[in-house]
């Protein structure tokens, strides 16, 4: 598909138009995480640029430095159907930071204001309780992972992102879509290089983008963002033909994190 046919599909996808329906999800999330610095915000301002055309325009903004106790998802809306969410990065993406992301992947955290993190399973676990108040069982979460090809990956480092992602597919029920960026400086080879040490770890899909900047926003490159979400409205196609029962997928995943932030919390001491 050229450049603007794919901008109309993604513009004009309707969760309704799925071959079995909608299920009652009314809103497609894609949720970017990853670590702070690694181009989330420049992907979102990279995609409303790819998909609205016209000019290059600063919608998310990097976060300041706040010592990550609180943190904002600021949600852009793409399409009328699609939204995404400018989750708040990670500096270590030790368990403390992994928890966290598996909250806001669960959808257990609200969006557009300001929550404090938690640092012991009482207050993780009575969050998990609160989300009760805001019931969101009507997104389907895609989720996005956003890692910058500058940085470089340590085979040591590799079994904890591996079960990281693994996690984060139980909990939404798709793979994580990973998103290099900063990729322009690297050669095919590098890219390839990346590519399967991500296959490695679990992923299915490796895209590279070069985000739009302030100082770069020559309009070449549309495509790649434009692929980008097509291939999660994909992923939500395939997901909508299995009938989803959001209820109990909300159930089972608060069992996960639960069960996942005792052991964290207990062989940290910090229950
Ligand atoms: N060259 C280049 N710069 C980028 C890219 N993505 C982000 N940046 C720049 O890197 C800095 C951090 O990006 P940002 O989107 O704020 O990262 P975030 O913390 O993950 O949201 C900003 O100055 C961006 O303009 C990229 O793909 N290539
Ligand atoms: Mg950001």
């Amino acid at each position: 598909m050229d450049e603007s046919k794919l901008r109309k599909c993604v513009q004009k996808f309707k969760l309704k138009d799925c071959n079995r329906g909608d299920h009652s999800y009314k809103r497609i999330l894609l949720q970017l995480f990853g670590y702070t610095g690694h181009g989330k915000s420049a992907f979102i301002n990279s995609c409303k640029y790819a998909i609205d055309g016209g000019k290059y325009e600063i919608y998310a903004k990097a976060e300041v430095n706040d010592g990550c106790v609180t943190r904002e998802r600021r949600t852009y809306q793409l399409t009328p159907t699609i939204t995404i969410v400018d989750n708040k990065g990670c500096t270590k993406l030790d368990h403390m930071e992994m928890l966290e992301i598996y909250a806001q992947l669960g959808n257990f955290l609200p969006v557009n204001e300001k929550v404090e993190s938690k640092e012991n399973y009482k207050d993780y676990a009575s969050r998990l309780e609160d989300s009760e108040l805001h019931p969101n069982d009507t997104d389907i979460v895609v989720p996005i992972f956003v890692y910058s090809a500058q940085k470089g990956l340590l085979d040591q480092e590799k079994p904890a992102l591996k079960s990281f992602l693994q996690t984060c597919r139980e909990i939404t029920g798709i793979v994580p879509i990973v998103v290099l960026t900063f990729t322009r400086k690297f050669d095919k080879e590098m890219i390839k290089n990346w590519e399967q040490t991500f296959v490695q770890m679990g992923a299915e899909s490796v895209l590279e983008v070069e985000n739009y900047t302030e100082k770069d926003p020559t309009k070449e490159r549309l495509l790649s963002f434009l692929k980008i979400i097509h291939l999660a409205l994909e992923n939500v196609q395939f997901c909508m033909e299995r009938p989803k029962e959001p209820k109990k997928e909300c159930i089972k995943n608060k069992k996960i994190l639960l069960k996942l932030a005792n052991e964290y919390y207990t062989t940290s001491n910090m229950g």
